[in-house]
């Protein structure tokens, strides 16, 4: 098995997530305006991908479909980015919600494969759910984006390509995300490991949580992979500094990419790679 190295790096951001509070982390993009206006500010400096999530008016996770249709169709107006929506959601979130996820009909969607101890919690992702959220993304031409928290995950990856066929797109792409406590190590040997074990053609993305997006976010690139990166996965920029705004977070990935020799793709160029049809055209 060999995953596909790529010249250049697509960078995903994930801005919000579902972990982390306004009232902790003040900077956090939570409400649609500042979600946009991330997007906006992150897509000039590399990404091409936004992953997600979206909050409440009180800032609490939420996966309401008006919402979640608004967030999308707010993006798709502002900036070019690929739209990718979260199904992981919180913790909490029940299985039906986290599949009606796919009724905002985003470009792409996360695809969790497999149950993690998540801190002092369990993201549960039953076999069954996996399935019904893989299908219904070939159903819908969403393009599914398989993350991965531990390595036996990669195994249940194999076992729905082969039950269940190729993601809508025809193209394969893992995200690994390394470092929840619970998950896999994020570190080189474990990437180097996790490597071993993708699929035939797939590309791959990384992201590291809290100290080890680093050593993630440099073992990704120099093996030929793509970086996620943002304010889901870490809040601090170096020991003891916060991180100032999602930007500085691309911004980094951006210049370590270019003296990698692997410059970012424009979100035109992600969508070939990823197998995600051109935006839809605005009325
Ligand atoms: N918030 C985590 C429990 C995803 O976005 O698909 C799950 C998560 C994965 O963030
Ligand atoms: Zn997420």
């Amino acid at each position: 098995m060999a995953a596909s190295k790529s010249q250049n790096t697509l960078i995903t951001v994930a801005p919000t997530g579902a972990e982390h509070t306004k009232v902790d982390v003040p900077n956090l993009p939570v409400t649609l305006d500042e979600l946009v206006a991330t997007a906006i500010s992150c897509e000039r400096v590399g990404a091409a991908m936004i992953h997600i999530h979206i909050r409440d008016d009180d800032g609490k996770p939420t996966l309401d479909l008006r919402r979640l249709k608004d967030t999308v169709a707010a993006v798709r107006e502002q900036t070019k980015l690929i739209v990718q929506l979260s199904t992981g959601g919180s913790v909490t979130d029940p299985e039906e919600d986290r599949l009606r996820v796919l009724d905002a009909l985003p470009d792409s969607a996360s695809c969790s494969m497999g149950t993690v101890n998540f801190g002092d919690d369990v993201f549960l992702n039953r076999w069954q759910f996996i399935v019904e959220l893989h299908k219904r993304m070939q159903e819908r031409g969403i393009v599914p984006e398989y993350e991965i928290f531990d390595l036996g995950q990669l195994t249940t990856l194999h076992r729905l390509l082969d039950q269940h066929g190729l993601p809508s797109g025809g193209h394969v792409h893992v995200d690994l995300v390394m470092g929840v406590p619970g998950g896999m190590a994020g570190d080189t040997e474990t990437l180097a490991a996790a490597l071993r074990l993708i699929p035939d053609g797939a590309t791959f993305s990384a992201t590291g949580v809290g100290r080890t997006t680093l050593p993630v976010l440099l073992a990704a690139l120099s093996a030929g992979g793509h970086v996620r990166v943002g304010m889901e996965d870490t809040i601090s920029y170096a020991r003891g500094e916060r991180v100032k705004d999602n930007a500085q977070l691309v911004a980094r990935a951006s210049g370590l990419a270019r003296i990698a020799q692997r410059p970012p793709l424009d979100s035109g160029q992600a969508r070939v790679l990823l197998g995600v049809g051109a935006q839809p055209v605005r009325d």
